[in-house]
């Protein structure tokens, strides 16, 4: 699909404000990049730290530094104007152009406090008030071009999972896999991973958050893969656990395989339930009562999270996620992952995760 960035820009800023009362908004990256500039701007190259980008309802203006002028110059939208700053009076200039006796948006959850202090300073807005909320809003519903890179994203790391059990060998560590899931990735076109790859041998996929270390692969257990590529700024999340090397006639197989069929069945309903007009926790709430019921309670309070979480720009993106207090309601192109899970202690774990595209009739799994 051919993305028509002048459009895509403009609709994300009609949307924006929509979603806020600002006349113009001032995004800030400090050492990390607010997502909010990276929805905005598109940029995949540069890294724009400690840079002012100002949005108007039409056009966006960045303020870059001479060090990443030229990829500013090159990678642009349309409706952006780079603007080079030498000195602070540059700064200056631009702020008082732009957001003098204005009501200025800032995205509060980011901008540095002294930061705020020298805007009201030096460009004297008539008032400047938190736009993360509008922002976090036109961000939750993806368009045409933002669904495309997303379900890429989810290509590359289903194809590489697929191959991950032919590098499974006895004895390698959590870590030597874990390689194995980011290089694959990058081979296949991601920009990396979407976040630092979770991989669980044997008893540690009992722990959600378990960091690869150097436990060995044995056979006849679990190999739990949390991971996602990032593909032009938009991130995957998939989970998979596998059996590595089963000893089929073991009572610790059949145990793997009733928690594996369980977790499988939990987020057949968890996708079955997705819809646009449905909130987060209706759906939450079912597969936490299918997984506290199934095989007579034997899993009742096993399943420790939430059931999913909104995906884009972030993984763990801003938006209605799924779990037991959103009573929000789904909205047709938000993206969320379903992700339900049975943690044993000492035994071990499955979690079986997947990104869905909501839609009005369902989920769409990407
Ligand atoms: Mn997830």
């Amino acid at each position: 699909m051919v993305c028509d960035s002048l459009r895509s820009v403009s609709s994300k800023l009609q949307k924006i404000f929509k979603h806020t009362k600002a006349d113009a908004l001032l995004l800030y990256n400090s050492k990390t990049q607010d997502s909010n500039f990276t929805y905005l701007t598109g940029f995949t190259s540069g890294i724009f730290e400690n840079t002012f980008m100002i949005a108007t309802r039409k056009k966006l203006i960045l303020l870059s530094n001479k060090l990443e002028y030229g990829i500013a110059q090159r990678e642009r939208p349309k409706e952006m104007t780079v603007v080079k700053v030498k000195a602070f009076s540059d700064l200056t200039r631009e702020f008082k152009r732009y957001l003098y006796g204005k009501e200025v948006g800032i995205n509060e959850k980011f901008l540095p406090y002294s930061h705020y202090r020298a805007i009201k300073k030096h460009a004297k807005p008539k008032r400047i008030l938190d736009a993360s909320e509008g922002l976090a809003s036109a961000r939750g519903v993806k368009d045409e071009s933002e669904l495309q890179k997303m379900k890429k994203a989810n290509m590359i790391t289903k194809k590489m999972l697929k191959q991950m059990p032919k590098f499974f060998k006895e004895g390698m560590t959590e870590k030597e896999l874990a390689a194995n899931v980011e290089y694959i990735m990058r081979r296949l076109g991601a920009q990396g991973p979407s976040f630092p790859t979770i991989v669980c041998f044997a008893a540690n996929s009992a722990l959600p958050h378990h960091m690869p270390e150097n436990a060995k692969l044995r056979k006849n257990s679990f190999v739990l893969i949390d991971c996602g590529a990032r593909y032009d700024n938009y991130c995957a999340d998939v989970t998979r656990t596998f059996i590595f090397k089963p000893e089929k006639r073991s009572g610790k197989y059949k145990k793997m395989v009733e928690i594996y069929n369980t977790v499988k069945e939990a987020q057949h309903i968890g996708i079955s339930s997705v819809k646009a007009g449905v909130t987060g926790k209706t759906v939450h709430n079912k597969v936490s009562r299918f997984i506290d019921t199934a095989k007579s309670g034997k899993y009742k309070g096993k399943f420790i999270h939430s059931l999913g979480h909104p995906i884009g720009i972030e993984v763990h993106d801003v938006g209605v996620g799924l779990n037991q207090i959103e009573d929000r309601k789904l909205q047709e192109n938000m993206v969320v992952s379903v992700e339900p899970g049975i943690y044993i202690p000492g035994f071990g774990g499955v979690r079986i995760e997947d990104g869905v595209l909501v839609t009005k009739k369902g989920a769409k799994v990407l």
